[in-house]
């Protein structure tokens, strides 16, 4: 008898009669997997392939980017810009210079009356980076708001903050292959199996040649948790606690790099002692690690000759994200662990470009890691694009969860939203639908048609999305990677960075400042201005992009390789005298919390096969059949208790709203806590709370509180058949 391989067939892959392949980065998460797109005899895209040979992925590629050139011709896409004078009416197809001409006059008339600041624009972290400057040249060269800013704000705001907190700029300071040297991983929040597979893959790697220890800290037990040598459940929203607790016992036991402390960091006057409070004992009343865990973990990172931190939304989802990330620079500052091999700080972004818009979309200042408030920043830019320096603010205006509440409150009458689905990814979406109904002017550019936001607007412009059009993201490691252009956008639709050249056209200043057609000509400008800034691309062109499948950042002139890491030298970041900060970071107890009416933490995050407001992966057969469902996670003793059964359907009540979810028992959960994906409309976020984070205006979406009702099963099940479908 035949047993095991020897059985089995060998597995045959499709041939899908791919003639020619070309390159381009997959346009999800910011692991910044460079792939390749099959294209057939008639030029069709019909197949992707992680590219051979790429430094982030070796081949490899999730089960998102494998089908990602089913995008392409994927349901719901938007071809022609549509307009109609209130929400009430039916939308009408227009030409795109009636709806342009029509924009910039609403934009211009809403200004007149109302001042500058009154039309926002909220953009996203998914367009390419030649995209995002050429926005925000329009947004601070042209229209001249304030109000701009993107959905990196539910993102990594807490990371930037942090950043530049600790060390005066923005920046993740280390790379992957960080991984392969150091002696101690901590990874905070993140759910890297799921989130960011080819980084986990790249950890995995890393640990079959080289066993070191992996600590992960996450109240969930994921499948990170399941394959941590520590896996610490942390009381939701304390982790800083937990990170004072280290510093304080790697302060006491001495295991502090005192040299790389009085060379390289200013340490907070009252650091010690606040410090004093966060003894492991008191500290784990309030984290729920306990203490000999707490002293244990500090040992091991202390000691190690490297170690590194990673960390996602679970850290910078919450009231105190930016004082958190801000705590893990402490702890690699104390023990000497940044910018040197394995030693590190890096922060795991979300989207496929949040990096390129950090870098130059000018949201939070100006292009190039420059800011408003500085006056030489000002000048050089306006320099630069031929303009007044005095059109431009001198401060940064509101962040897209400001922008919210100026709407409700009056302040701001008209919004442009491009590529971001707000109706789904906002906290208290009931809110935030009333928020709409009040605006004069909405604009919706999106790549389909059938987001919801469409609902609210009065202007929709069809865009075209990710390798319909060509130009560079930047990856978690800093890596700039390119994406040809493989096919052209549906219908009438328009590349974004098209839109706003040609809306600037119908403004005074869009006809002075210069708006370059092709994106190559956009990347030379950034070169440009790059040039002596921290995030210095001037030695790179698409060319050299593509030949060494991404480069990382700085890359000056002169130069024909890329820098893996910040900070190497001493006294090398960003603060004046070139030191980083340790900061005195107290914890306050802000969060909302499980009570008797509410008595569950409501945890809320995402699953492999899906991508955030699912308006890509809903119409991708191949993923949406894994999770069709809006549901929640439960603990099965919890779910005894409620009373609730295993693929039955339950409402969920917060202060906020309700929603129904279909029940899954699992032991991945505590028995206070219930997590749900955020992916589905109308769902997770008619319950979250959004509080917000003081530094970085970031929305703790990860603790809210909620309690459990008994629904109609025959009901549920007809709303979800609803759902099911995008
Ligand atoms: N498949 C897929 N991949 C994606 C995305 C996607 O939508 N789908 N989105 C991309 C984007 S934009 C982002 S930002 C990233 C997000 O990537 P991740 O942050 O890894 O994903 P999340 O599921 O949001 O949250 C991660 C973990 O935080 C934990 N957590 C909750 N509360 C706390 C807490 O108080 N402390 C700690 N330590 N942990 C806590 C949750 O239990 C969860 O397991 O993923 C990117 N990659
Ligand atoms: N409860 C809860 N809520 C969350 C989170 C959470 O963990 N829990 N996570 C938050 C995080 S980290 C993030 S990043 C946000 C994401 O929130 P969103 O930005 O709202 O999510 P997406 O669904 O990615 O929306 C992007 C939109 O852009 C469109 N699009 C894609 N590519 C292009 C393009 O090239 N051009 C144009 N014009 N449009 C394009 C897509 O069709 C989609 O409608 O959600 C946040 N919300
Ligand atoms: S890991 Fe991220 S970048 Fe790589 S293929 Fe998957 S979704 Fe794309
Ligand atoms: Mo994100």
């Amino acid at each position: 008898m035949l047993f095991g391989r020897a059985k089995r067939n060998a597995v045959k892959i499709a041939d899908k009669g791919a003639v020619e392949w070309k390159y381009a980065t997959c346009g999800y998460c910011s692991t910044g997997c460079s792939l390749e797109i099959g294209l057939n005899a008639d030029g069709k895209p019909v197949s992707t392939r992680g590219m051979a040979g790429a430094d982030v992925n070796q081949g490899k590629a999730c089960i998102k980017g494998i089908y990602e050139h089913e995008l392409f011709e994927s349901k719901g896409r938007g071809t022609h810009p549509l307009m109609r004078s209130s929400i009430h009416d039916d939308y009408q197809k227009v030409s795109w210079d009636k709806a342009l001409g029509d924009m910039a006059g609403k934009i211009k008339a809403i200004q007149n009356k109302y001042g500058r600041d009154s039309f926002a624009i909220v953009s996203t972290g998914q367009l390419l980076t030649e995209e995002f400057y050429t926005l925000g040249k329009l947004t601070r060269g042209v229209i001249g708001t304030n109000n701009y800013d993107g959905n990196t704000t539910l993102c990594m705001a807490s990371a930037v903050s942090g950043y530049k907190r600790s060390f005066g700029s923005d920046g993740p300071p280390g790379t992957y292959e960080d991984f392969d040297h150091t002696e101690c991983l901590m990874a905070v929040g993140s759910n890297l199996p799921e989130q960011h597979p080819i980084i986990y893959w790249r950890l995995k790697e890393a640990l079959e040649k080289r066993k070191f220890p992996v600590i992960v800290v996450d109240p969930r037990v994921t499948m990170f948790a399941q394959m941590a040598d520590i896996h610490l459940a942390i009381t939701p929203g304390t982790d800083l606690v937990l990170f004072n607790a280290m510093a304080h016992v790697i302060l006491k036991e001495g295991l502090q790099d005192q040299d790389y402390i009085d060379k390289n960091t200013e340490m907070a006057n009252d650091f010690h002692h606040i410090l004093e409070d966060y003894d492991p004992e008191s500290a784990a009343k309030i984290c729920g690690i306990d203490a000999d865990t707490i002293r244990n973990v500090a040992r091991i990172y202390g000691k190690a000759n490297s170690a590194m931190s990673i960390w996602t939304m679970g850290i910078n989802q919450s009231t105190h994200g930016s004082d958190g990330v801000a705590a893990i620079n402490n702890l690699n500052l104390l023990t000497g662990n940044i910018g040197k091999e394995g030693g590190s700080s890096l922060s795991i972004t979300g989207q496929c470009n949040a990096m390129g818009t950090r870098e130059w979309s000018s949201c939070s200042g100006l292009p190039g890691y420059r800011t408003l408030e500085n006056p030489k920043h000002r000048k050089e830019i306006a320099d630069f694009w031929g303009m007044d320096e005095a059109f431009f603010p001198q401060t940064r205006g509101l962040t897209e969860t400001d922008i919210f509440p100026a709407i409700e409150g009056g302040q701001i009458k008209g919004l442009w939203l491009v590529a971001t689905n707000p109706m789904t990814s906002m906290a208290n979406t009931a809110r935030i639908r009333k928020t709409f109904e009040q605006l004069e002017f909405l604009v919706v550019q999106d790549c389909y048609r059938d987001v919801e936001t469409t609902q609210y607007a009065h202007m929709y412009l069809p865009a075209g999305m990710w390798a319909e059009k060509d130009g560079c993201f930047t990856n978690t490691e800093r890596r700039v990677n390119y994406t040809q252009k493989i096919t052209n956008p549906p219908g009438e639709a328009k590349p974004d960075g098209d839109i706003f050249r040609e809306l600037a056209q119908y403004f005074e200043n869009g006809k002075k400042l210069h708006f370059p057609e092709t994106s190559a000509e956009v990347f030379e400008e950034m070169k440009q201005l790059s040039k002596g800034q921290l995030c210095d691309i001037s030695g790179m062109d698409y060319e050299k992009i593509m030949a060494a499948k991404g480069l990382q950042w700085p890359m000056p002139e002169g130069k024909e390789e890329g820098s893996p890491r910040l900070y190497e030298e001493d006294a090398s970041f960003q603060h004046e005298g070139g030191k980083a900060k340790i900061l005195a970071l107290p914890y306050n107890e802000n969060n909302e919390r499980p009570t008797n009416k509410f008595p569950f933490w409501l945890n809320t995050g995402r699953v492999v096969e899906h991508f955030h407001s699912r308006t890509k992966t809903g119409k991708i057969g191949n993923q949406n059949k894994f999770s069709p469902t809006p549901y929640m996670e439960i603990n099965p003793d919890a779910a005894r208790d409620e009373g609730v059964e295993h693929g039955s359907y339950v409402r969920l009540v917060s202060k906020r709203g309700d929603t129904v979810v279909m029940v899954q028992l699992t032991d991945r959960v505590p028995y206070d806590m219930v997590f749900i994906p955020f992916h589905f409309h109308d769902c997770v976020n008619r319950l979250t709370l959004g509080l917000l984070d003081p530094h970085s205006r970031q929305p703790a979406f990860k603790q809210s509180a909620v309690r459990i009702e008994a629904v109609d099963q025959k009901e549920a099940a007809e709303l979800n058949a609803d759902r099911r479908e995008f």
